[in-house]
């Protein structure tokens, strides 16, 4: 039987790796609550980071929850709806209106000239997301909320380690928040992290990830339990020993898969020629024009499924469109947005995806083209 591929695989450290941890664990019975890996994965993720202060959380979307709550921010946030549903759900979750700004054609980020004309005197945020690892137009966008003194959180969940110019990517904008999610270039298993620009709001997150308690006797926030365990912060410790080797083992994957892939009719590929960014690899996305091609991205979609590639539609459908928020009334025109999400697949990507994997599914790519033509 032919090898299922999925569009990831989980990274993990060597087993003894991990193991010496766990020994440790069992030592100190410290399972959670701010034990000394969680203290020691934190002054890892700041030096990587290049930041005084960061807070690794149970998940990325808490980190997200917990960050933009910590604001205490009013009436309407400009997000955008190509994204995971984490992102609009943080926001909704925090009683707070998204207002939806369409994204660029070339790189999927929010489209900073479509920003100003969505700001109203409810606007209090901006909450872009570095969408498969592309950075947003940082400058661009710190510059109109720094013209309408509007606070900017990015979702960075697929960003972590990247960098703008040699710049920390979290330098920009006043917090970022990642995902270690098993998924992600990085992981912890779950995990995530938050990190802000401002002493006084991190030790805030840090009071609300904490269900908002200050101390034995006083409870200030309405808070969560968005808490990292002691074995989420082990193997963070143990992958961030591996991530730079990770990152060149995916970063080759990848000029494969752009090399294999160039010029094929119908199919555009993202641009990492870009030497003012280093970049993480978090996905491979393609975008198919069905009347180029000759597939639609759907057919394209079954075909890879039948000969055992799992491509997912990330990101299909955009939030704007999902069920739960049918009837909410959120605006924001969204075509370039709408109609990327009806175009991408995302290919498999992972440090040990093998060559011969990765030419089978441009192999597949390429005839299924052909296929649709003689239809
Ligand atoms: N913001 C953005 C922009 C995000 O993309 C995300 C998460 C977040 C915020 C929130 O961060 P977290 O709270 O998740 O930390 C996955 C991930 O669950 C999610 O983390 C991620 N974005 C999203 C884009 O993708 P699914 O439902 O598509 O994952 P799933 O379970 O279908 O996994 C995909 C494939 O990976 C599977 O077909 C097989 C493989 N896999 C997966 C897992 C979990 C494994 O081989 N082993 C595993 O353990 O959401």
């Amino acid at each position: 039987m032919k090898e299922e591929i999925f569009v990831t695989k989980p990274y993990l450290p060597p087993k003894e790796e991990y193991m010496e941890y766990l020994d440790k664990i069992w030592e100190t019975r410290h399972l959670t609550n701010h034990g000394p890996f969680l203290m020691e994965f934190t002054d890892q993720l700041c030096e990587l980071l290049d930041v005084d202060n960061c807070l690794p959380m149970t998940n990325g979307h808490m980190a997200l929850e917990m960050t933009i709550q910590a604001f205490k921010l009013t009436g309407e946030v400009i997000t955008t709806p190509y994204t995971f549903a984490s992102t609009t759900h943080a926001i909704v979750r925090n009683g707070l209106t998204p207002v939806f700004c369409d994204v660029r054609e070339s790189d999927c980020t929010m489209d900073p000239d479509k920003i100003e004309a969505l700001i109203t005197d409810k606007t209090s945020a901006i909450v872009p997301v570095h969408v498969y690892g592309m950075p947003c137009d940082v400058k661009a966008i710190d510059a109109i909320a720094k013209k309408h003194n509007l606070k900017v959180i990015y979702d960075a969940a697929h960003a972590f380690g990247e960098t703008i110019d040699g710049e920390s990517i979290v330098h920009f904008g006043d917090a970022s928040m990642f995902s270690f999610h098993a998924t992600k270039c990085f992981t912890s298993i779950e995990g995530g992290c938050s990190v802000v620009n401002d002493q006084d709001l991190m030790l805030r997150i840090y009071q609300l990830h904490n269900f908002g308690i200050m101390n034995e006797e006083s409870v200030a926030y309405v808070g969560a339990n968005a808490k990292m365990n002691e074995f989420q912060a082990a193997m963070g410790l143990c992958n961030l020993k591996h991530f730079d080797e990770i990152t060149v083992q995916r970063k080759a994957v990848v000029d494969l898969y752009m090399k294999l892939l160039a010029g094929v009719k119908g199919i555009r590929l993202l641009d990492y020629n870009n030497e003012h960014i280093k970049f993480n690899y978090s996905y491979f996305p393609i975008f198919i024009d069905k009347d180029e091609f000759g597939m639609s991205r759907d057919e394209v979609y079954d075909y890879l499924l039948k000969n055992g590639i799992h491509a997912r539609k990330y990101f299909y459908p955009i939030t704007s469109e999902f069920e739960c928020y049918q009837d909410s009334g959120f605006r924001g025109d969204v075509s370039i947005a709408k109609r990327l999400s009806t175009m991408v697949l995302t290919l498999p990507l992972y440090p040990d995806l093998a060559t011969d994997i990765v030419e089978r599914i441009c192999e597949l790519l390429k005839t299924a083209g052909k296929k649709g033509k003689l239809k």
